[in-house]
């Protein structure tokens, strides 16, 4: 592609207006000057099951926009921690085409490792072991086959578990929760070489910045995406930004205002 737009962790619900708002705008303005757009998890705040969608008027108002941009630039989705049963049916609805994690793409020259985040946080062993159980296809399939009150009931109830903490919070809280939130250098190391690259783009952790890293001799660049979050202003962190990548090379374009 010579041009794309790169967003994630919008986690849409129908209880933050203006960043659904947001969103809806970023299908119609920013997005289609692009030739691709990326959406690289996180999409939705949680995600029971594409059936679940079928009857919310905030489901359909977002499925009717992503199908409408779908339509004049190709848009690419990424399962995050929150969304990953997004499946056949929310992907058919909306134009997505479904991407593994991680996925090397080429974008104006060069070859980028595209990932959610989550995989590489291998310092919070907890999340891990979650994540290790809810991704398995078995269990998934045991989860989708249930009533959708009960898969409504134990998601609320793992989402209220403070057990398991908003990224946002533990960016703001202690340094061992920052740490431990964090990507690690071992796990980017190692995602990079395997898809034999030195760029890497991710989200999840919140933190938008560009980093020049290392691990003994292997050297690499990482971009971290933005949340979006613009229903919170007092959070300090920044935030609604997506990353552009041209011939011009990249840069972070706020979508704060306009
Ligand atoms: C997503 C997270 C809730 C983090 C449950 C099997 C199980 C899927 C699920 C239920 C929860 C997704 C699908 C949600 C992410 C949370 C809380 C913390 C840190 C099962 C398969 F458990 F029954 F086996 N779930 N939802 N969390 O509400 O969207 O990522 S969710
Ligand atoms: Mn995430």
């Amino acid at each position: 592609y010579a041009s794309a737009l790169l967003i994630s962790d919008l986690h849409l619900t129908p209880s933050m207006p203006l960043t659904a708002q947001r969103f809806f705008d970023f299908c119609e303005k920013e997005a289609p000057k692009v030739e691709a757009v990326f959406i690289m998890g996180d999409l939705f705040e949680y995600w029971v099951g594409d059936d679940a969608a079928l009857h919310s008027p905030f489901q359909l108002e977002v499925q009717r926009a992503l199908a409408t941009l779908s339509t004049k630039v190709k848009t690419y989705y990424l399962h995050g921690n929150r969304d990953f049963l997004i499946g056949k049916q929310f992907l058919s609805r909306t134009g997505l085409t479904l991407l593994s994690d991680p996925s090397k793409v080429k974008i104006a020259g060069h070859d980028y490792v595209l990932c959610h985040g989550d995989s590489l946080c291998t310092a919070d062993v907890g999340y891990q072991v979650f994540r290790t159980w809810v991704r398995k296809p078995w269990v998934q399939k045991l989860f989708l086959a249930m009533p959708l009150n009960w898969r409504r009931s134990i998601a609320n109830h793992l989402r209220s578990n403070s057990g398991i903490q908003y990224q946002r919070s533990a960016q703001q809280s202690s340094e061992f929760a920052r740490m431990k939130t964090n990507v690690t250098l071992a796990a980017c190391a190692a995602v990079l070489r395997d898809q034999n690259t030195d760029r890497l783009i991710h989200g999840h952790t919140h933190l938008p910045a560009h980093h020049q890293e290392n691990l003994d001799a292997q050297t690499w660049q990482r971009w971290v995406l933005s949340d979006w979050d613009l229903d919170h202003p007092e959070s300090t962190l920044p935030r609604a930004s997506a990353l552009q990548i041209d011939k011009a090379g990249l840069r972070y374009v706020s979508l704060v205002k306009a």
